[in-house]
């Protein structure tokens, strides 16, 4: 692709309600028009679509479905994440995020369009089709104690779902300690991986995965019955782009917060959205498990639930069946 294309993408983008002649590109640029042309086709090739007016010029219309790193890095020009890597195709973007980790001491997003072996808690692994959803590892450096990530998902969770809803307008519930259902079915999961030293944790990896544009026939027989997409929920086709501006912009508010504030201050956001409060389920936590009704969520991130005996149990992570 011309070198002048991610110059010249952003300047369309900056410009997208008016139209830009191509005569007034090839003077911005100082280029040819025929070069600017040539830009312009093969940015179709890539899935953007124009509207062109004889006299008036180009202006985008709709961008693209695949990951494009240059489309990336201007929609997260403000972002703390300004070390962006593309793939089409990884085992895991928590894999890859590891090794990129130990080279770069910024803030990373992993991004692939397919994982070959996407994996959950536990190993477990994650359906990870092709151009379907977001698969995507954010690497974070922070300067904390090992006490204090204890809270990360919990305000992670609030940031994914506050980003579902803005974007599709869904009603999204967090189920502790990883998840985001929609009408009883898994949209997301996310895991968190940390590395450090003595003095505390200098490195988180979170991955995670949302299904996006999945249909009922894109998810096999068995995850049908307890995965969604934010397609099926939504009934639009969602553009990813859109997507992931804000569920970054969310995931930059609630890491500031992360950082700074007591879980107790978004204590009462986290519980508006938690689908697990007051009703009796079953927890499994290695070989222990009981019924029980989840009472309270402590501010280091402790789970109390209390089962039909009346006993109080405290749970850091554990699988709930809803
Ligand atoms: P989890 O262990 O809570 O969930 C894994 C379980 O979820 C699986 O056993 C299966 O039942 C179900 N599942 C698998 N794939 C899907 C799916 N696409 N939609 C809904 N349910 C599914 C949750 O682990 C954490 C998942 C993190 C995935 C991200 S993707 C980017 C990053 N890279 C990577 O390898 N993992 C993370």
């Amino acid at each position: 692709m011309s070198k002048y294309k991610q110059e010249l993408l952003s300047y369309l983008l900056a410009h997208q309600l008016d139209y830009v002649s191509g005569q007034k590109l090839a003077e911005h640029f100082n280029i040819s028009r025929t070069a600017i042309w040539k830009v312009i086709e093969s940015l179709k090739s890539q899935g953007y679509q124009f509207e062109s007016i004889n006299n008036k010029g180009y202006r985008i219309t709709s961008l693209p479905n695949h990951w494009d790193s240059d489309l990336l890095s201007y929609l997260l020009q403000d972002s703390i994440f300004q070390q962006q890597f593309v793939f089409e195709e990884v085992t895991s973007t928590q894999t890859v995020a590891h090794e990129l980790s130990m080279k770069y001491d910024e803030p990373l997003i992993i991004l692939s369009e397919l994982q070959t072996a996407g994996r959950g808690r536990f190993k477990r692994p994650w359906d990870s089709k092709a151009d379907k959803g977001l698969w995507m590892s954010l690497v974070m450096h922070p300067n904390i104690s090992y006490q204090q990530i204890a809270t990360f998902n919990l305000f992670m969770s609030i940031a994914i779902a506050e980003a579902i809803k803005k974007v599709a307008q869904l009603d999204p519930k967090i189920k502790w300690p990883n998840d985001i259902y929609i009408n009883n079915k898994k949209i997301c999961g996310f895991l968190t991986e940390i590395a450090g030293d003595s003095d505390g944790v200098h490195t988180i990896i979170c991955g995670i995965g949302i299904n996006i544009n999945h249909t009922h026939e894109d998810f096999d027989e068995k995850l049908r019955q307890t995965a969604t997409s934010l397609k099926i929920e939504s009934k639009a086709i969602l553009n990813r782009y859109t997507f992931i501006e804000t569920l970054i912009e969310s995931i930059e508010q609630y890491y500031k917060l992360f950082l700074t504030q007591p879980f107790s201050e978004v204590k009462g956001v986290y519980k508006s959205y938690s689908m697990i409060w007051d009703r009796i389920l079953r927890y499994t936590e290695g070989d222990k498990q009981i019924y029980g009704k989840a009472i309270d969520l402590k501010d280091d991130g402790v789970l109390v639930v209390l089962d039909d005996t009346g006993e109080l149990h405290q749970f850091i992570s554990a699988d709930i069946e809803v």
